[in-house]
């Protein structure tokens, strides 16, 4: 277990499998994206599904109906999780959490976002979208690296029940230690690594960065 995600946000077939082949053993998992997914089409799913299993990064966000129908191409193309907004209600996640269930994956609801405008509208209700999230019996949660007393703070309120997942390690200037020292399961790097010069190497740093942290804590 890395404790990693690599976000690649490539819209290359090639490049993207590449990176993929190159870094698929620092990483428990590859986000994919609009990026990547309206580049090459929803079969790069199957394709990266070779090497590791994939969240599909599709933010989820609609009426309850649209939801189901996006979840099913979703899980039908092969894909093992999905990212999911919050913002939209408990009507809108159950149908995520219902349609996953019924191909046996997962849900990871945002509860609120990285970038620094993530602050302005998302913040003040993120811990209501982690405390529904929990009760809807969703997967886990997408927080902020860039803002890792913010996952500290939801860690709280959610305890071990779901896994939290962070973005903003490295490019938006998060440290991939001080998030996973504050409650992150895995941090999810895209940038740091699929921009490099050496895109292993750099996999490499960042996870053995992480098992110093997990090995301090105990
Ligand atoms: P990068 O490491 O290059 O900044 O990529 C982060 C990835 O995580 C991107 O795919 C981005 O869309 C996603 N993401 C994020 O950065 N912040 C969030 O709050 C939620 C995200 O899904």
């Amino acid at each position: 277990n890395t404790h990693m995600i690599l976000a690649l946000d490539i819209t290359d077939r090639e490049e993207a499998l590449k990176i993929a082949e190159d870094v698929w053993e620092f990483v428990d998992a590859i986000k994919v994206g609009y990026p990547l997914i309206l580049a090459t089409g929803l079969g790069i799913i199957r394709e990266l599904a070779e090497f590791t299993p994939v969240i599909a990064d599709f933010k989820v966000a609609d009426i309850p109906n649209t939801n189901r129908l996006i979840c099913d191409q979703v899980f039908e193309a092969g894909a093992d999780a999905v990212i999911a907004q919050g913002f939209t209600g408990r009507d809108s996640l159950d149908a995520c959490v219902e349609i996953a269930s019924e191909y046996r994956k997962d849900v990871f609801v945002v509860s609120e976002m990285s970038h620094p405008g993530g602050a302005d509208f998302m913040q003040p209700v993120a811990e209501a979208i982690a405390k529904m999230a929990l009760e809807a019996g969703a997967f886990g949660l997408v927080a902020p690296a860039t803002r890792p007393e913010r996952v500290k703070k939801i860690r709280k309120i959610i305890g071990d029940k779901l896994t939290i997942i962070s973005p903003g390690v490295g490019a938006q200037g998060g440290r991939a230690s001080d998030v996973i020292a504050a409650g992150a399961d895995w941090v999810i790097v895209g940038r740091s690594i699929y921009k490099a010069k050496f895109p292993k190497e750099a996999a490499r740093q960042i996870a053995e960065e992480i098992q110093d942290e997990i090995r301090g804590e105990y």
